[in-house]
């Protein structure tokens, strides 16, 4: 069942060995359209990230958005992100930081096919569910985050926080956090 996620690794890390920057990456998300079902998980409490693949170079991770779920406004640890969806209608918003705190910038609607990339030289952005939709998004950092800043909306503070996993390759692992799986796979 994981061939099609398998052969997308295969040429991601193909790419980023010819290409640190990652020039076909965009690309090569869009076209990828199989097999993601069985790992998606859908909770009540908030957004599900669910590990595909890791390694030195990148990470790869299925999001599930519910209706209504948001994440916080955060940055990317200084990494690249691409956002490809897979389903539903997934949204991103983008922010800067003033003096005065988080300022809202453009917001864009991406549906199924359309890819999104993001770094903190762009913007910090949050991600949510379309209006009245759910979404299924796949994400690649370059390289891998263990965590990112957070920044509440009406004061611009921020703090890291780490991020955790829903679930490693369709297996639920509860919140194990992203240095526990890095350790692991090492
Ligand atoms: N950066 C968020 C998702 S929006 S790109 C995360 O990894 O949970
Ligand atoms: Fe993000």
């Amino acid at each position: 069942m994981t061939a099609a996620l398998d052969n997308l690794c295969q040429e991601l890390a193909e790419e980023f060995h010819r290409d640190p920057r990652g020039k076909r990456v965009a690309d090569l998300l869009g076209r990828y359209a199989e097999e993601w079902r069985e790992w998606t998980f859908f909770e009540t409490e908030g957004y599900t990230r669910n590990l595909v693949h890791r390694c030195g170079e990148f990470e790869l991770l299925l999001l599930c958005w519910n209706t209504d779920q948001t994440s916080p406004i955060h940055d990317h640890a200084g990494q690249q992100c691409w956002m490809a969806v897979l389903d539903g209608v997934v949204e991103e918003v983008h922010y800067r930081e003033k003096a005065e705190g988080v300022v809202e910038g453009a917001v864009r609607r991406f549906q199924k096919g359309q890819v999104a990339f993001i770094q903190d030289e762009i913007a910090l952005h949050l991600v949510r569910a379309g209006a009245g939709s759910r979404g299924v998004s796949l994400h690649l950092y370059s390289n891998p985050i263990d965590g990112c800043r957070i920044y509440e909306p009406q004061t611009g503070e921020s703090r890291w926080i780490e991020v955790g996993y829903h679930s490693v390759r369709g297996e639920l692992c509860g919140a194990k956090t992203a240095e526990t799986v890095r350790s692991e796979w090492a």
